[in-house]
């Protein structure tokens, strides 16, 4: 096991991973920019490197001040948490010239899922189910033309270099396909350098259904059920659940099982996410994602176990604490995204907390690098907290919700707060019927948002 590691992060993750590896006997290194000084994840980590500026191409995204940080303080791996660098294959590179130790896949495996063809490409192979379409890229406007007639409208035409629904463009009928396809294809180039297109048919109304899986990299590999994270607004999730309203014990037993298997075959290390839509009963797989989740805590809940301790141990060469007879269900759990964000628009609301009161009592967990008298600095994600709430069913998980969101308070700045009380009075969220496009319909007719 490693004596320290360092956490290329900030905020709620960076703390999540402080306390992983405390629990762990893993010492911690935070880093941090100018405009975090003051930041929780510095104050709770063991000690703390300054690495630049506020901005994070010159800080949490910065390789050489982040290599640097290891350096002088003797951290023998690093976490990377979600976003930043954590899926830049580039780094874990890096890291690895350093004899340093990435705490997530392979280099290769995160540059393999980062192109989208190749990722679909590697899945297909691997026996997970995809949605159809064009095999492989679409170099001319003709052969999309000809896909478009052979797969039937509407179609979906995505960058390779896309994802998380960036560069991506629906073409409804033959009429639609240049417009799209062109414009896919520029907005490929002008935000990723890559022009390359693949097109799909178009699924009009599905769920966003997506498998956690864990390896060990040695050819040993398990899923963790399922999470809905259909509740979106423009590709960004504001609630989720596990387990999914929609999905059956057989179903997910057989995706899960197709899931580990996969990342099995590919010696996959650590944790990983198979994104799937989920619509008339079948799923087809879309991207995978390389890194530990923002919405991993109600996996955590519903399976007992500590993911990002997982992802420690496997780093370090030991095998996972369970194998996929361990791994049961046990229970509900919903986390939602407490953003600082003003309604209707979702404008970023940085600024100083006057007063912070996490909710608490059982069931309830805050993830949250707030405290009194903090102030955001407008220079980062809005994301200041995750609610997640665990109940033995569904209902009781919603009534919790209903409580602990009562308890919160967060004054100074706006939040999504007011957001989640009016979404636990919808009919939808309640009975769990809802699709990907349910929530910006919602909100369009009842805040007047889009
Ligand atoms: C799709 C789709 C419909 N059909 N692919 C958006 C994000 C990216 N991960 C994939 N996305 C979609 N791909 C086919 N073939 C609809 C979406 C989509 C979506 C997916 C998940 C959650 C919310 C979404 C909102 C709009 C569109």
């Amino acid at each position: 096991m490693f004596s320290k590691i360092l956490i290329a992060n900030r905020g709620e993750i960076a703390l999540r991973v402080v306390r992983a590896a405390r629990e762990m006997g893993v010492a911690t290194v935070a880093v941090h920019s100018t405009a975090d000084s003051d930041a929780m994840h510095v104050r709770m980590a063991d000690e703390s490197v300054c690495i630049g500026p506020p901005a994070g191409t010159q800080s949490y995204l910065s390789i050489p001040a982040i290599i640097s940080a290891c350096e002088i303080t003797g951290a023998e791996a690093i976490h990377p948490g979600y976003g930043f660098l954590s899926e830049n294959a580039q780094f874990v590179q890096v890291v690895e010239d350093h004899d340093l130790t990435f705490i997530g896949p392979t280099a290769e495996h995160i540059r393999i899922m980062g192109d989208k063809i190749t990722a679909k490409d590697t899945m297909k192979k691997l026996g997970v189910p995809c949605v159809p379409g064009s095999d492989g890229g679409v170099a001319t406007l003709e052969d999309a033309q000809r896909i478009g007639e052979e797969i039937g409208y509407p179609v979906i035409i995505k960058a390779t270099a896309g994802g998380g629904g960036r560069g991506m463009k629906v073409a409804k009928n033959a009429a639609e396909m240049e417009k799209a396809f062109m414009t896919a294809r520029a907005e490929g180039k002008s935000n990723f350098g890559n022009d390359e297109v693949y097109i799909e048919k178009y699924l009009t109304t599905p769920r966003h259904i997506e498998i956690q899986v864990f390896g060990d990299g040695k050819g040993r590999a398990v899923h963790l059920g399922e999470r809905d994270c259909s509740l979106q607004r423009r590709h960004q999730k504001v609630f989720e659940e596990a387990p999914g309203p929609a999905i059956s014990p057989e179903e997910r037993a057989a995706i899960g099982k197709t899931c580990a298997e996969a990342v099995a075959r590919i010696n996959y290390i650590g944790a990983g996410t198979i994104e799937f839509l989920y619509e008339n009963g079948e799923f087809y797989f879309i991207e995978m994602n390389t890194r530990l989740q923002v919405e991993h805590p109600v996996t955590e809940a519903i399976f007992g176990v500590d993911l990002v301790r997982e992802q420690i141990r496997v780093a370090s060469g030991m095998d996972m604490s369970f194998v996929q007879e361990d791994l049961t269900i046990n229970g509900h759990a919903i986390e939602v995204r407490i953003n600082a964000e003003k309604l209707p628009n979702f404008s970023p609301c940085p600024g100083r907390i006057t007063q912070y009161h996490a909710p608490g009592g059982l069931g309830v967990r805050m993830d949250s690098a707030l405290y009194d008298g903090y102030s955001i600095p407008p220079y980062y994600d809005s994301l200041i907290g995750k609610l997640i709430v665990h109940g033995r069913d569904r209902t009781e998980a919603l009534a919790r919700l209903k409580r602990a969101l009562g308890e919160l308070i967060v004054d100074g700045v706006d939040t999504t707060v007011p957001l989640f009380h009016a979404l636990l009075e919808e009919e939808a969220v309640l009975s769990g019927g809802y699709n990907i496009h349910w929530l910006e319909h919602w909100l369009e007719t009842n805040l007047g948002d889009g």
